[in-house]
């Protein structure tokens, strides 16, 4: 039976749900894969396309951005890189008869699985002014429409220029630099809402805004934490390398308020024994953290460090040479109230002492982390304190040690490199002058928040997204879905079908894409692009593919396209740029430091490697010039009575706003999305029996509420107190104003909410 939300609808009619998994990947995960590509793309098609996802003559698997190492063997991809391929590889298509069958009122009514499920844009689209279709349009009347409304505009910073983290380093480029040569730097990007936390407490404390570990630091490590970051599912291939440290003698600490089953157990899907055998159990100490217990957790470590009386618990001669604001940290941290840690954290002091053990047993350490520190109203103090321990033990600078934040998209971080930022630096403004001979606008953009925020207000019109699919991606719905179609226009560049096409403004276009695994012919010849993974690792991406449709343009094209159509006197060799990537590539090496050479290294078979100035030098290039030891003032998150901290997650069938399929495999979820997952012991404190169907109820601290309908209660063990659900269906729950302090990112994964009876 199909059931309606305010978000599309949704049958959850044949729900299962069975108990959690307690290990990740091997077979099950490889058949999973290879049959929804078989149901995408068919078996000739499959065998060809999955040979080549990260060769080193291949492309660059759109599914996350882990580094693919050096010894990127055949079958170098996992279960959900495979799901993400056969997303874009699939033989389906989106025709213009789909179109006129369908209205635009008809398609926000469909879920996000459904829209998903349609297959790959064909050829631009246009909705008119007052008209209840898309219907087909030229490439060159798009962008003859999308420039006029540009232009028309009172000023450049009423239009918004949105990046996904899918977009090339050569995409980007050219993005960003007709956003700014248009008059603005309203460069939201997708990273506002991942690792936002993690670049502004990274650039303040070490000077740069990116992790400092490459693989072989991994190998070389003593102790790895795995904090808030589910890698079974959203980095497979983590697993691997996970697996591979543990043999070279690291422990493994996971610490999360879900036993989440890849990090648990993990049997090898690329070795005969990960088919048969019972795995290698990864994580050495779980520690079941509360929601947002993490800065508790690492001021109690730091703490005992500063008290220990073990021999060099303590670096003293790094701190003494390297580091800035010793005292004032240390004072802080001395002061540190144990009842407030044990409250935030839900450990007992018999575990932080334990994991002390560990700590002081280990010469090098590695913390990698993803959303599940970033996207609460803390996370740019809690990554800070997190810092403040590697240093406190010199642990960033010198071989297996340091941090490493686990990046999302495939190029995510090198779209940041590249300047999609809506904050710049001067210094890369100064060499976009000397470069183009035009003044680039110095007054920061808006982030997405804020992007929104003009949206609403009437401040922003016009909206243009690379990639992405922002309506589902951002917070509070209702309010972001009010904000787009209040916009004179709306237009996304995209591979699929997506909500964003459905929820538009008065005018709204498709620009139909090239995905990574298409050949991307330009008159100079076939072209190639490049990407940066997690590590600072550049290297390059060929499609082989014949494209999805002979109508579509790659994303340099469109750019280089409508700069031509927008900014005619602009000066700039946009022709020349799409003619031959090369070109763009020469821009880079002369803008971007660290690209010196860029064409000649990026030909070398593994790419190169970005400078990061602690990891290669400890050199620290901060306000003060050392790295930085901060305060942290710890506010424990008290939820009242009769309330539960939710968490938005991702579950193993999606890719962010993509649903794959409606299985969970490891949580034990079948065929339904619409869940809540909650320990036993607040279900019966609640009086709410596993299996009830409830609504989440958010409660925000200004008073309103806002309802996500129709979860069935599943009884988890995940941490008291501690509830979870997927995004982006609970995304409506988020409010707008609810953001992290100083990255503005949404707290995705602290809300308050309370459940009632549906
Ligand atoms: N297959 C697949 N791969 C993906 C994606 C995808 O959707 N599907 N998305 C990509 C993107 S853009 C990103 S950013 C990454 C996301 O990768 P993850 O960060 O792994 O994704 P989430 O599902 O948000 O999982 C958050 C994890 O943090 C835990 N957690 C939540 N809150 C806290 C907390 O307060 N403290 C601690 N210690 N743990 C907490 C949760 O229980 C969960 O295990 O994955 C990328 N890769
Ligand atoms: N509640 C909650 N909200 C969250 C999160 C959360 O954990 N909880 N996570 C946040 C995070 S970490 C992120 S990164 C954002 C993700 O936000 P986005 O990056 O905006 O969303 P995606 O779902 O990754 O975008 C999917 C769409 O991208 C398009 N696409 C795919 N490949 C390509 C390509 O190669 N080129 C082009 N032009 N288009 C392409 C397809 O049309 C597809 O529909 O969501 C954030 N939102
Ligand atoms: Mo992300």
């Amino acid at each position: 039976m199909t059931r309606k939300a305010p978000d599309g609808d949704f049958d959850d009619s044949e729900m299962e749900v069975a108990k959690p998994k307690t290990w990740a990947a091997g077979v099950p995960g490889v058949t999973a894969a290879l049959r929804q590509s078989y149901e995408q793309m068919g078996v000739r098609r499959t065998a060809l396309t999955l040979l080549r996802v990260n060769q080193k003559k291949g492309f660059d698997c759109p599914g996350c951005a882990w580094p693919e190492g050096d010894h990127r063997h055949v079958a170098e991809f996992c279960e959900n890189g495979a799901k993400a391929v056969a997303e874009e590889a699939t033989t389906r298509r989106v025709t213009r008869a789909f179109f006129a069958e369908h209205t635009v009122a008809e398609l926000a009514e469909r879920s996000d699985h459904w829209l998903g499920q349609q297959g790959r844009l064909t050829e631009p689209m246009l909705k008119r002014a007052g008209s209840e279709h898309y219907e087909p349009v030229s490439w060159d009347e798009a962008f003859g429409l999308l420039a006029s409304e540009l232009t028309a505009l009172e000023s450049p910073d009423e239009a918004v220029f949105y990046t996904s983290g899918r977009t090339s380093n050569e995409a980007a480029f050219a993005y960003q630099l007709f956003a700014r040569a248009f008059g603005t730097n309203n460069l939201p990007d997708c990273s506002n809402m991942c690792h936002e936390s993690s670049g502004s407490a990274l650039s303040e404390t070490i000077g740069i805004g990116k992790g400092s570990v490459l693989l072989d630091d991994l190998y070389q490590a003593d102790l790895i934490f795995v904090v808030g970051q589910n890698p079974g599912t959203n980095h497979p291939r983590m697993l691997s390398a996970l697996e591979k440290a543990k043999k070279e003698g690291a422990r493994i600490i996971a610490v999360n308020p879900l036993p989440e089953a890849g990090l648990m157990r993990f049997k090898n899907p690329q070795r005969p024994s990960g088919v048969t055998g019972q795995g290698t159990v990864l994580a050495d100490r779980f520690l079941q953290i509360r929601l947002n217990g993490d800065l508790a957790l690492f001021q109690a470590l730091n703490r005992m460090l500063l008290e220990s009386d073990a021999p060099e618990a303590v670096d003293q001669e790094f701190l003494d040479a390297h580091s800035h604001g010793f005292d004032a940290f240390r004072k802080h941290v001395l002061g540190l109230d144990w009842d407030e840690v044990l409250e935030a954290t839900g450990l007992t002091r018999g575990e932080i002492a334990a994991t002390l053990g560990d700590v002081l047993g280990a010469k090098r350490i590695i913390v990698c982390w993803a959303m599940g520190l970033t996207q609460h109203r803390n996370s740019v103090p809690t990554i800070r304190e997190i810092v403040n321990f590697l240093l406190l033990r010199g642990n960033i600078g010198r071989p297996g040690a340091g941090v490493c934040p686990v990046r999302g998209h495939s190029n995510v971080q090198g779209d940041r490199t590249m300047g999609i930022w809506e904050k710049p630096k001067p210094a890369f403004l100064d060499a976009l002058a000397a470069e183009f001979g035009f003044e680039p606008p110095r007054e920061h953009g808006v982030d997405t928040v804020d992007a929104i925020r003009a949206m609403r207000d009437g401040k922003a019109r016009v909206f243009l997204g690379m990639g992405g699919n922002f309506v589902r991606a951002t917070p509070d719905s209702a309010v972001t879905e009010a904000a787009l179609r209040s916009c004179r226009l709306t237009a996304q560049v995209s591979t699929k079908l997506n909500r964003s096409h459905a929820v538009a403004g008065e005018l709204a276009l498709i620009l139909p894409a090239l995905g990574r695994t298409e050949r991307d012919d330009q008159e100079s010849g076939p072209q190639f692009v490049s990407v940066e993974d997690s590590m600072g690792m550049v290297h390059a991406s060929r499609g082989r593919l014949a494209p999805a449709s002979g109508d579509l343009l790659s994303e340099v094209s469109i750019t280089c396209r409508l700069a031509r159509a927008a900014l005619p006197g602009s000066g700039i060799g946009w022709d020349a740029m799409e003619r031959d990537y090369d070109v763009i590539r020469d821009h880079v090496s002369r803008v971007v430091p660290g690209f010196a050479d860029y064409n000649a290294r990026i030909r070398e078979p593994d790419g190169f490697t970005l400078p990061h100035a602690p990891r290669d030098e400890r050199r620290f290039p901060t306000a003060t010039g050392k790295a930085n030891l901060t305060v942290n003032a710890l506010e424990v998150l008290r939820v009242p009575e009769g309330r539960l901290l939710l968490q938005t997650v991702r579950s193993h069938d999606q890719y962010n706003t993509t649903i794959y399929g409606l299985d969970d495999r490891y949580r034990g979820i079948k065929a339904g999305r619409r869940v809540v997952f909650v320990n036993p012991a607040d279900l019966s404190g609640l009086g709410i029996a596993d299996g009830a169907m409830v609504d989440l109820v958010s409660e925000w601290s200004d008073g309103t509420e806002r309802r996500a309908p129709a979860f069935r209660v599943v009884s988890y063990p995940t941490a008291p107190g501690c509830a979870a659900a997927y995004f982006p269906e609970t995304n409506v729950l988020v409010p707008l104003d609810s953001t992290a302090e100083v990255s503005n990112t949404p707290t995705s994964k602290s809300i308050v909410i309370r459940l009632e009876p549906a």
